[in-house]
């Protein structure tokens, strides 16, 4: 069967968000919009499979609404929602959570990453977390999930439930959902560490910029960007074994949407002192509007809570229906829908 195309994707709201947020999800959230039918979630449940200061985690919930709206996603034209809104995810999760195997969760290397040494002091919840996530994609039938390279394993588990789930039941029920990883900027690196992501979690500031970050923190922040001394060369062949340099550049090139190798030509044999000012120029002119409308979208956080519970109104009439087709086809008598 082939499933009409829709696109899913979700974010953490476990802190504030970053430029790799904004890169590698957000603008092209955007993007995608109007051209598909596009369903994006703000993840609260998966954001408590780590400890959330209750309060905080209200005000980062709204806070990255704000973020989804400043960058330009219009509510009239996508759906965008709170996860714990809809009752289809947990319920769904905990079907799936009986089709994936324990096998294929130990492979996954977010679990591994987050858990590190700590393994079995670490929430069954974060263990857990794909099969989640593979019942936020699949309550929508979801065809396409635009996401950030680190995410590209649990979509393909995904794919692993819901073909396991369409052989189990001997159905032809859910869409097999492809990951979508495109641009310069599907893994954005920390400023202070060109081998680990910019993350929200990192417990160094310098090491990201985040979207409330005002125009001088932006421009210092890249400033002290760790780098090396060398010049600039003429393509992105050159930068091979300098992931740092490689970094600055792809995110130059992401705002700008040139390719890295323009980028490259157009700086040829410059250091760095001439390229980071220019790079703060090009961040702070794309990200200045945006925390300018998320500043003033904060300042009304009912008019955020509205939108976010018409948006789950929406969700929940195309989730909720698919999530009763799948428990009649698991075996439960039919119940209200
Ligand atoms: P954390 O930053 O705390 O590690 P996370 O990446 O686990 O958070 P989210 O913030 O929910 O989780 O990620 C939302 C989306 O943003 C995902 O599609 C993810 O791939 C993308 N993303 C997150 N960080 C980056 C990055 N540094 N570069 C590119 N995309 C990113
Ligand atoms: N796991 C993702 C967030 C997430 C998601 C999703 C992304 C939860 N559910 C569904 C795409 C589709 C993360 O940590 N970035």
């Amino acid at each position: 069967m082939t499933h009409a195309p829709r696109i899913f994707s979700g974010i953490q709201p476990s802190g504030g968000l970053t430029l790799g947020n904004y890169l590698g999800a957000l603008k092209r959230f955007a993007e995608k919009q109007g051209q598909v039918e596009t369903v994006f979630c703000l993840v609260d449940l998966h954001a408590i499979t780590v400890w959330q200061d209750p309060e905080r985690l209200r005000q980062q919930t709204r806070e990255a609404a704000a973020a989804f709206l400043a960058s330009g996603i219009d509510p009239a034209q996508s759906v965008l929602f709170v996860q714990s809104h809809v009752p289809a995810h947990t319920e769904l999760g905990w079907m799936l959570s009986c089709v994936a195997r324990v096998g294929w969760m130990n492979r996954m290397t977010q679990f591994k990453d987050k858990a590190g040494k700590n393994a079995e002091a670490v929430s069954l919840g974060l263990y857990a977390y794909p099969a989640l996530m593979a019942a936020d994609i699949l309550a929508y039938k979801a065809t396409h999930v635009p996401v950030g390279e680190d995410q590209k394993q649990h979509v393909e588990l995904t794919r692993d439930i819901a073909a396991k789930f369409n052989h189990d039941y001997g159905v032809d029920f859910f869409p097999l959902p492809e990951p979508v990883i495109e641009g310069a900027a599907t893994r954005v690196m920390s400023l202070r560490d060109g081998s680990k992501k910019m993350s929200k979690s990192d417990p160094s500031d310098a090491s990201r910029i985040n979207l409330t970050d005002d125009a001088d923190t932006i421009a210092q922040k890249i400033r002290k960007a760790r780098t090396d001394a060398d010049p600039l060369p003429g393509s992105m062949a050159g930068l091979k074994d300098r992931p740092e340099a490689r970094n600055l550049v792809n995110i130059h090139a992401a705002l700008t949407g040139e390719t890295p190798d323009a980028v490259c030509a157009r700086f040829e044999g410059q250091g760095f002192g001439a390229f980071k000012p220019a790079l703060a120029e090009v961040a702070v002119g794309v990200l200045s509007p945006i925390t300018a409308r998320m500043n003033a979208l904060m300042a009304d956080p009912a008019e955020i809570d509205r939108i976010l519970l018409a948006g789950a109104e929406r969700a929940h009439a195309i989730a909720a229906p698919i999530v009763a087709d799948a428990r009649e086809i698991m075996g439960m008598i039919r119940g209200a829908r």
